[in-house]
């Protein structure tokens, strides 16, 4: 029986479940560059010459295992536009008996497979997503009936499922949970580790030039590309991320230092999220450095959090919550973003560097999206889906699935509180606490008041004042809201006006309106 097997952009994972069973005698693999996946949002530069040039040397890697791949490249004169249209001309090419696919990541592209048996009547078989420990049907298990999801309960389940630093049935160390000593700011270390550098090679190259030509119009610089794009060299990323990082992940996991991209993160989500490297082999491997005494537990359990806790978590609540997750704005918020989300040009120095990096590398750590960038766009009161849509436009790891819920749902409480139990805020002191961003900026991270006053400040407690019919019943607000109702009504005033005077002057165009 002949399989028409498609390889979608994001599963180039040598044991895609599509894979599973087939016979390369009378399968043909099917890669499809097109028009609309790279331009379903205008993805950064750097993105799409990663997800194109890793699909070009994944069809090479599977090629040479044996493999009929039929590749469709973006300037083929007859390419389709969609990967309906590319399954259409290859039935056409192929004559298949039937399809065999691995499910889509994402609501819009699981449509489609969906429609194929019908549209083209052949049979579709669509099968799981084996490279995620929980199924849908897992996580709608575990959420059914519980009044809150919280992320730290489905990640005991997880554990235990994967037996991941475990002793029998309880947590080793005693604790499930170490983060309570993973808020260290860094100092900047010349034996700081560094990720590899990949520089292009030919294949590289030319989707460089393909988007280069094509794609000017999107943001992002093209320059110095230097993302894997092999699963070969993703592993080499991935061992020196396991000999020279792992160790103070935990402790520097929320730190930010001006000039220093990386710190101790692994930067291996690209190529965790496209099929590069396996989630949960690189979770065993952290595992055995803690066995082997080269790892400190608190890093190696918040490594393997970040993995088998919050991707995990990310995906059900995504899945469970429907298409329309997307349109939830809890806070009504409908502010644009400025202008300068696209350049970095601002003032603000934790933001010029958060904003300058991502366009410059595609990149940016956690705690710069969630308490940089994402806490900026909430105080600001930003459409979420707006804000949504930036974080999947410049994120080489961004696909819907993931970004989403960490967009809308913990980032800006877009779903009022299902992934996050309080908003994500903070006025300047909490990145001063975390970085060393606010020693360079123009602004004095002190003042709350006038010209030099850093703009986090009264935005932070004007937003508190802003929403206080949504959210003063939050215990978990309980704090700042008795602080705000402390200060004096002079004093509410300044604060407000200070704050109505810096959103006044963004609508204008601004960064600072004083
Ligand atoms: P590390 O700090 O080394 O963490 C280890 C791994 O844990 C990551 O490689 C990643 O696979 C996983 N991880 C960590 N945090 C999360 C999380 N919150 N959700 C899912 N996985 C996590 N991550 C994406 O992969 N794609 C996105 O589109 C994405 N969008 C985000 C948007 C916002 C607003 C926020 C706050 C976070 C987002 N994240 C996203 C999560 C996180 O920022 C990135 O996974 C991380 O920065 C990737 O860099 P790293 O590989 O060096 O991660
Ligand atoms: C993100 C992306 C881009 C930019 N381009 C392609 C492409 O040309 N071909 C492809 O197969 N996949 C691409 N992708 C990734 C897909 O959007 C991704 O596989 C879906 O989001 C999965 O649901
Ligand atoms: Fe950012 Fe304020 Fe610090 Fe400047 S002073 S870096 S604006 S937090």
């Amino acid at each position: 029986m002949k399989t028409l097997i498609p390889i979608l952009g994001d599963q180039l994972s040598p044991d895609l479940s599509a894979l599973a069973g087939a016979d390369p005698a009378d399968s043909v693999l099917l890669m499809m560059e097109v028009a609309d996946e790279t331009g379903y949002v205008r993805h950064h530069r750097k993105k799409i010459v990663y997800i194109l040039s890793a699909m070009r040397h994944h069809a090479a890697a599977l090629t040479a295992a044996g493999w009929t791949v039929d590749y469709v490249r973006l300037d083929d004169p007859d390419a389709a536009d969609s990967f309906t249209g590319e399954i259409a001309r290859a039935i056409a090419r192929h004559a298949p008996d039937r399809i065999v696919v691995t499910e889509a990541g994402e609501w819009r592209v699981a449509a489609m497979l969906d429609s194929w048996e019908t549209l083209f009547g052949l049979p579709v078989d669509i099968r799981a997503d084996t490279r995620f420990v929980a199924s849908h049907a897992d996580f709608a298990d575990w959420a059914r009936d519980r009044a809150s999801l919280t992320m730290e309960y489905f990640y005991r389940l997880m554990r235990r499922r994967t037996d991941l630093l475990m002793e029998g049935d309880k947590p080793i160390g005693g604790r499930w949970n170490f983060d309570k000593e993973n808020r260290k700011p860094a100092a900047r270390d010349l034996l700081m580790p560094r990720p590899h550098i990949f520089p292009p090679d030919a294949i590289t190259q030319a989707v460089i030039d393909l988007v280069e030509a094509r794609f000017a119009d999107h943001p992002g610089s093209l320059d110095g590309f230097d993302y894997a794009v092999t699963a070969e060299d993703a592993e080499r990323q991935a061992a020196a991320f396991f000999a020279h990082a792992l160790p103070h992940f935990g402790d520097y996991e929320d730190a930010m230092l001006t000039g220093e991209r990386f710190l101790w993160h692994s930067i291996l989500s690209p190529y965790i999220n496209s099929g590069l490297l396996d989630p949960l082999d690189l979770c065993r491997r952290a595992e055995a450095e803690y066995r082997a005494g080269r790892a400190p537990l608190n890093s190696v359990e918040g490594y393997i959090r970040q993995i088998i806790g919050w991707r995990e978590f990310m995906r059900g609540i995504y899945w469970r919550e429907g298409p329309d997750y997307v349109d939830r704005n809890f806070l009504d918020h409908h502010r644009p973003l400025p202008g300068w989300y696209w350049t970095g040009d601002t003032d603000m120095h934790c933001l010029a560097e958060a904003i300058g990096q991502t366009m410059e590398t595609a990149h940016a750590h956690h705690i710069q999206r969630l308490m940089v960038t994402g806490n900026f766009a909430l105080l600001i009161g930003a459409n979420p889906a707006a804000v949504h849509r930036w974080y999947l436009e410049v994120y080489v790891d961004a696909y819907e699935w993931v970004e989403l819920p960490n967009t809308l749902g913990m980032s800006q409480f877009g779903d009022g509180g299902l992934v996050g139990s309080k908003p994500y805020i903070s006025s300047g002191a909490y990145i001063d606490r975390m970085s060393d961003y606010c020693r360079h900026c123009r602004y004095d991270v002190k003042q709350r008041i006038g010209p030099d006053a850093c703009p986090f400040n009264a935005l932070y407690w004007d937003f508190i004042a802003r929403h206080e019919d949504r959210l003063a019943d939050n215990h978990r607000m309980a704090m700042p809201y008795r602080t705000w109702a402390k200060q004096s009504p002079e004093a509410q005033a300044a604060t407000r006006a200070q704050a109505a005077a810096f959103l006044d002057s963004l609508d204008a165009g601004g960064d600072a309106g004083y």
